[in-house]
This record gives C-alpha cells, sequence and structure tokens, in this order.
C-alpha cells in the first residue's frame, strides 16, 4: 500500500541540456467547499540533480491566476504573499504544506471536486516546462 502512494504522488521532471531533475512528492489540493473562489494545491520538489532550477510562474486550467505564495508574519498578522520565482539548489526540497509555500488558485472556474486530479503547469527560468498531477482530497 505504502508504495502503490508513493508511486502515486511521485513523478520525475527531466530537462533537456541539462542534469538537473526534480522529483514531486506528497502532492495533493484541497478540495474546495461549495463557493469557494480560491484553491491551494500542496506539494514538494526536491532537486536531485547537479544545477540549480529557478521556478518563474506556473499554471492550471481551473484557475484565473495560479501562483506560488508563501506565508509570512508581519505586525502579528499572518498573510500570504506572491514568490514570484524560487531557486531550488541541487540536493534542496521547495516543500509546500499549509501555514507555508503554497500553490495558490485565484478564480476558480469550477470546485476541486474531491478524488478529482488536478493539472499543474511549472514554468522554469531556462523556458521549460513541466505539467504535474496532484490529486484532490479533504484535508
Ligand atoms: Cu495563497
Amino acid at each position: 500500500m505504502r508504495k502503490t502512494i508513493l508511486l502515486l504522488f511521485t513523478a520525475c521532471i527531466s530537462f533537456m541540456g541539462n542534469t538537473a531533475e526534480l522529483v514531486m512528492t506528497d502532492g495533493w489540493a484541497r478540495a474546495s467547499i461549495p463557493g469557494a473562489a480560491n484553491g491551494a494545491a500542496y506539494l514538494s520538489l526536491k532537486n536531485t540533480g547537479d544545477d540549480a532550477v529557478t521556478l518563474v510562474g506556473m499554471s492550471s486550467e481551473v484557475a484565473k491566476v495560479t501562483e506560488l505564495h508563501t506565508h509570512i508574519h508581519a505586525d502579528g498578522m499572518m498573510r500570504m504573499e506572491h514568490v514570484p520565482s524560487k531557486v531550488i539548489s541541487p540536493g534542496e526540497s521547495l516543500i509546500m504544506q499549509p501555514g507555508g509555500y503554497h500553490v495558490m488558485l485565484m478564480g476558480l472556474k469550477q470546485p476541486l471536486q474531491e478524488n478529482g486530479m488536478l493539472h499543474i503547469v511549472l514554468d522554469f527560468a531556462d523556458g521549460t516546462q513541466q505539467t504535474l498531477d496532484v490529486g484532490i482530497r479533504k484535508p
């Protein structure tokens, strides 16, 4: 069972022309509550290659705007902030989880249905793209 889950949530990204390689683990999107305008997805990307990778954008067919966000604490308040680009160094991981980095889906065109799949396209600084599929579930 554990192996099956690992297979489901693991994807390898290969880049043409260099040795960078990102491995996704623990990807999931939060199932929408009725009427929700926004959604969020969480996944971890580990750079198993030899070169740094720079994530510069993302998109999803289900939302008008898809962005990498983080949460910051300022003046005793926690708020979300857009992260326009994020370098993932060799051996390091970009870990997304509730309360931290997340894929922000703004202006949902349709609800995120439990047990469905969400496709997220990542854009990298070298012009390459990769589509990731994450399962939709309740937190
Ligand atoms: Cu956000």
